[in-house]
């Protein structure tokens, strides 16, 4: 206990895929061990549902995290679990609460500062990033359907035990194209931000962290704990602030099972 966490107002945190192996759920621990906040904001995918069940696989710091977080909650920390598409299951009951955790679909925080950013995962506009040169042809009617088309299928295929449509890992396909669908998802996210009359947005989804500003709308991505181990953090003036937690392990080619933390960590800053 030698180290004592630094304190922030919000962090928001996306795309865990806890129960995927490539989650990095020991990284989020220690980070979760070091950062404290009076609010946390889960930006989906924080569960990977369609993962577990093509294969249960929940090793025990996947429960680590989970008990990190309730414990939290049961501290007076404010959590908000809004779902994701490989946390869909939880799109059904919006506005429960587990544990102390509240489920929404999607939330305005209203920063220290006076910001209000909505916050969202993102996977609503896969479909308009998709088809954005037919949709703008199309108009305003085409765009809100597509997203409640979008909804629907996805739903369908649930139910048919059909898996998600994954965006990052249909752009990570098409490398040579991947940088274009990732500025498309941010104009268009960019854009919901203007239709809903807020100052910026905070998503998730594409695993692509970032702080930008867009014709004065703010856009954040809070990026994922599979690879880049990211997180969002606002101060008690409302900055917001990038955050990698990097773990450098001394032990090249340890075994498995044994401490992936036993190494040095540093922590920088990408962008304010
Ligand atoms: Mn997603």
């Amino acid at each position: 206990m030698a180290y004592t966490a630094k304190q922030y107002r919000t962090l928001f945190i996306s795309d865990i895929h806890l129960g995927s192996r490539a989650a990095k759920a020991d990284y989020l621990i220690d980070f979760l061990r070091h950062h404290e906040a009076e609010q946390i904001i889960l930006v989906g995918d924080i569960v990977d549902g369609w993962r577990l069940k093509r294969s249960w696989n929940w090793p025990q710091d996947c429960n680590d995290v989970v008990q990190k977080l309730l414990r939290q909650a049961r501290k007076g920390t404010r959590i908000v679990y809004i779902p994701g598409n490989h946390d869909e299951f939880l799109r059904d009951f919006p506005g429960t609460h587990f544990g102390g955790i509240e489920v929404a679909l999607d939330t305005v925080h209203e920063a220290a500062d006076g910001k209000r950013y909505l916050v969202l995962h993102g996977d609503e506009f896969d479909v308009v990033v998709r088809h954005a040169r037919l949709l703008a042809h199309l108009g305003d009617w085409a765009y809100d359907l597509a997203i409640l088309v979008n909804r629907g299928l996805n739903g369908l295929r649930r139910r048919m035990g059909m898996p998600y449509w994954s965006f990052s890992a249909w752009a990570k396909l098409q490398v040579k194209q991947a940088v274009n669908f990732i500025g498309e998802f941010q104009r268009v996210v960019v854009e919901e931000a203007r239709r809903r009359d807020v100052e910026g947005v905070i998503c998730g989804h594409i695993h692509h962290a970032t702080i930008e500003d867009f014709d004065g709308i703010r856009y954040i991505n809070t990026g994922d704990w599979v690879e880049s181990c990211t997180a969002v953090a606002e101060d008690f003036d409302g900055n917001m602030q990038l955050l990698r937690w990097d773990v450098h392990s001394d032990r090249v080619g340890e075994k498995r099972g044994a401490s992936r933390i036993a190494g040095r960590r540093t922590q920088k800053r990408l962008a304010a």
